[in-house]
């Protein structure tokens, strides 16, 4: 993270000192359902990511219904190539879970064609991809990306 990101960090940490209760998001913050949204400017490794967000009082951002994803999808597109979302199969090869726990399985989900693949072998952590319409792609987690936070209003 370069001073210019430190600068930026510490203006947002500033306006979240001034979050509204009700309807409205923090400066920076997009609005969608019961949730408000950052979409970084900055990159980093899935951990990072994690913890810029828990950092906020956020979290990677969870993506639960058709609505949600298309809202994340129309905002990254012709944006960063690849944002982190909070999924990942980091705890047993396969098994896709979103950050707490919750299994994909029985849940909503938007793959991108041919994912998940686990790409040579490494890829555990979940991104929307522009290569496959940002729709869902698992990631090599050490690779830096830009990444969405999410949190309740
Ligand atoms: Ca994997
Ligand atoms: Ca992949």
């Amino acid at each position: 993270m370069n001073v210019f990101s430190g600068v930026a960090l510490l203006l947002l940490v500033s306006s979240m000192l001034l979050y509204a209760e009700g309807s409205r998001c923090v400066q920076g913050f997009h609005s969608h359902g019961r949730s408000c949204y950052w979409f970084s400017d900055m990159t980093g490794t899935f951990a990072e990511a994690r913890s810029v967000c828990q950092f906020f009082g956020a979290r990677l951002v969870i993506i639960n219904s058709r609505t949600e994803d298309d809202f994340i999808r129309g905002y990254a597109r012709g944006k960063a190539s690849a944002y982190f979302i909070g999924g990942s199969d980091l705890a047993r090869e396969g098994r896709f879970v979103w950050e707490g726990g919750r299994p994909f399985a029985g849940g909503y989900q938007n793959w991108g064609s041919g994912q998940p693949d686990n790409y040579k072998g490494g890829e555990d952590c979940l991104v929307i991809w522009d290569a496959v319409g940002y729709r869902w792609n698992d990631a090599t987690c050490s690779h830096k990306h830009n990444f969405i936070c999410e949190i309740s209003k």
